[in-house]
């Protein structure tokens, strides 16, 4: 396993669709090995693997607490099928944006199919912090970030300050 670099914005990758994985192979299970040894270094509660300059379907969450054993959910080819009409805001942040932290609204609960460690098809009705997590990371794949969710004042802000660290070689 090793740790990887993890691209922020304004990396144009970020915006790009990631591509479906054709079937969960060694290839497959090395790279998400990868993502959540980086998850876990950086730390964060979940990963895309785009975010690792792979566009592919692939996603890691882990929401064990410190000192709690670790339980890595390894994703590929998610797909939502049910969201509630209810809602519930978190205060999200991203590994790709790092020390910007802003509410973020979404359905409370959704359900979701998708190929486990395995390959094999998993569904799963998610709800509170999974729930939230697992939209950011299939936003990921979409080349969605928390921020297009945020009033766009803040948004502009936050991306300007981004595009002058880069102009000015992150300082
Ligand atoms: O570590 C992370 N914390 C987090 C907090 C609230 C909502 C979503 C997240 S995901 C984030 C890691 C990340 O950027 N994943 O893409
Ligand atoms: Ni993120």
């Amino acid at each position: 396993m090793s740790r990887r670099d993890i691209i922020t914005l304004p990396d144009p990758l970020l915006r790009q669709v990631s591509k479906p994985v054709a079937t969960v192979d060694a290839s497959v299970r090395r790279l998400w090995d990868d993502m959540v040894e980086t998850m876990y270094a950086a730390p964060g509660i979940g990963l895309a693997a785009v975010q690792v300059g792979e566009p592919r379907r692939l996603l890691v969450i882990d929401l064990a607490k410190e000192g709690e054993d670790k339980k890595p959910l390894f994703v590929a080819n998610p797909e939502i099928f049910w969201e509630s009409e209810q809602v519930s805001e978190y205060e999200e942040g991203c590994l790709s944006i790092p020390d910007f932290y802003e509410m973020v609204s979404r359905p409370s609960e959704v359900k979701l199919r998708f190929l486990d460690r395995q390959g094999a098809a998993q569904e799963l009705h998610a709800t509170g912090l999974l729930a939230t997590c697992l939209q950011h990371e299939i936003d990921h794949l979409n080349g969605i970030l928390f921020i297009d969710h945020i009033s766009r004042l803040k948004r502009e802000r936050v991306v300007k300050k981004f595009a002058k660290a880069q102009k000015l070689g992150k300082l």
